[in-house]
C-alpha cells in the first residue's frame, strides 16, 4: 500500500491531483529532523509521531494478560510544510511539544505515538494495566471502560521515571476514549490531552452481536481527532487561547495535519471495514467519507444495540468514538481515471480546513 511513495504511484497520482500541486506528489513523505531531545525514553523515535490507523490488535488481551504503556514528550511537528499543510492554508513547519503513549500489545508499533496504542479486550476479561513514565512531568490514565477509580487515573498516576498499576474487569462492552489527566488539575487535563495523550480502549460484546458479525474478518482502522491550541512561544499548550477565543489552531487526523493524507486507510473491494473513530476536540465532529455511504455506524460507542443504517455524516462529541462499518460488497475501488477517491473529513468547513481531513482509498480484491 503506496509502498513505494515517489512520485508516479497511485498514491502519488492521487495526492496530486486531491492538493492540485503536482509538485506536492514528489515529496509525499519528507524526512522531518526531530527538533530538540528525547527524554529518557530506551526507544529508537521516530520523526513522525502520527500513527498508523492499521496498527490495531487483531487479537483481544487474555484473561490475566498484562498490558503496558508508556508515557513520553517528545518534539516533533503538527503541521509539516508538505504536503498536507495546504489544507490548512499554512505551508510552515510548525514543531510542537508532543506528549505521547507508546507501548501497547504485542506486535503495536512501541514506539510513541499520537494516538495512544488501541487497546482491545472482550467483555468480563480481567487486565492488569502498567503505565511507565519516561517524561519530565507527572502522567495518568483515565479509561472511560472502567468503573470506579477515576476511570483508573486514581491509581494509574506515575511520577516523572516512575510507574503504576491497575487492574481492573471489562464489565461492558463499548468504543471507549481513554486519556492522560496529568497530576488531575483540569488545566492540566486539558494541557495533556492537547498535546496528544489519548486513545481508545475497544471492550468486545461477550456475546455475538451484529457489531462482532460485522467485524469478523473486517480490516480495522483507527483513526482519531484532536482540537490543538498552539502557544508558537512554548511550541505548547495555548490555554489562554483556548479559553479567550475556543477556536483550535489545528484540527488533527491521528496527530498532525496530514498524516492520513501521507498513509492512508486502505480498505479491500469485498471486505467489510470498521473504522474506530475518536474525538477529544472541543467541538463535535462531523465524521464523514466523501463518496461513501457509512453501512453500519455504532454510535455514542454503543455496540449492543442495533447499528444505524445508511449513515452519511457521523457526530462525534469531545470524549465519545463511534464503530464505523462499510460493507465490502458496495466499496468503489479508487480509481482516479474514474474520478473515485474518497476523501474523509469532519465536514464542518472551519474543521478541515484547519486539519481534520485525510483519504479512505480502496484496493480492488485481486
Ligand atoms: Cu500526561
Amino acid at each position: 500500500m503506496c509502498a513505494n511513495r515517489s512520485k508516479g504511484t497511485l498514491c502519488g497520482i492521487i495526492l496530486s491531483v486531491v492538493l492540485g500541486n503536482a509538485a506536492i506528489a514528489a515529496d509525499l513523505h519528507p524526512v522531518y529532523p526531530l527538533v530538540g531531545a528525547t527524554v529518557g525514553t530506551p526507544y529508537p523515535y521516530e520523526l513522525d509521531l502520527a500513527r498508523d490507523p492499521s496498527d490495531v490488535p487483531g487479537v483481544p488481551l487474555a484473561d490475566g494478560a498484562t498490558v503496558v504503556i508508556t508515557a513520553h514528550e517528545v518534539e516533533s511537528y503538527i503541521s509539516p510544510k508538505l504536503p498536507a499543510a495546504n489544507w490548512a492554508g499554512d505551508g510552515t513547519d510548525v514543531a510542537f511539544q508532543f506528549f505521547a503513549f507508546g507501548g501497547g500489545h504485542e506486535g503495536q508499533e512501541l514506539e510513541p505515538r499520537v494516538p495512544g496504542p488501541f487497546i482491545r479486550l472482550r467483555q468480563g476479561r480481567t487486565v492488569t494495566v502498567k503505565l511507565e513514565n519516561y517524561g519530565k512531568r507527572q502522567h495518568s490514565l483515565d479509561f472511560h471502560a472502567v468503573l470506579g477509580k477515576t476511570g483508573g487515573a486514581g491509581v494509574l498516576t506515575a511520577a516523572p521515571g516512575g510507574e503504576a498499576s491497575f487492574t481492573f474487569t471489562a464489565k461492558k462492552p463499548g468504543i471507549y476514549v481513554y486519556h492522560c489527566v496529568g497530576n488531575g488539575t483540569p488545566h492540566e487535563v486539558a494541557h495533556h490531552i492537547n498535546n496528544g495523550m489519548y486513545g481508545l480502549i475497544l471492550v468486545e460484546p461477550a456475546r455475538r452481536t451484529a457489531f462482532r458479525h460485522v467485524q469478523h474478518h473486517a480490516r480495522e482502522f483507527y483513526i482519531f481527532q484532536n482540537d490543538v491550541y498552539y502557544d508558537a512561544e512554548t511550541r505548547s499548550f495555548d490555554e489562554h487561547g483556548m479559553l479567550s477565543t475556543m477556536v483550535p489552531d489545528y484540527v488533527t487526523f491521528n496527530g498532525r495535519i496530514g498524516s492520513l493524507v501521507d498513509r492512508p486507510p486502505m480498505a479491500t473491494k469485498g471486505q467489510n471495514a470498521m473504522i474506530y473513530f475518536g474525538n477529544t476536540g472541543g467541538h463535535i465532529s462531523s465524521f464523514h467519507i466523501v463518496g461513501e455511504i457509512l453501512d453500519w455506524v455504532w454510535n455514542l460507542g454503543d455496540l449492543t444495540s442495533k447499528p444505524l443504517r445508511n449513515v452519511q455524516t457521523v457526530p462525534v462529541a469531545s470524549a465519545s468514538a463511534v464503530a464505523i462499518g462499510i460493507s465490502g460488497k458496495t466499496m468503489v475501488p479508487t480509481d482516479l481515471a474514474g474520478g473515485d477517491i474518497n476523501i474523509m473529513l469532519d465536514h464542518g468547513s472551519p474543521y478541515f480546513r484547519k486539519g481534520a481531513l485525510g483519504l479512505f482509498l480502496v484496493e480492488d480484491h485481486k
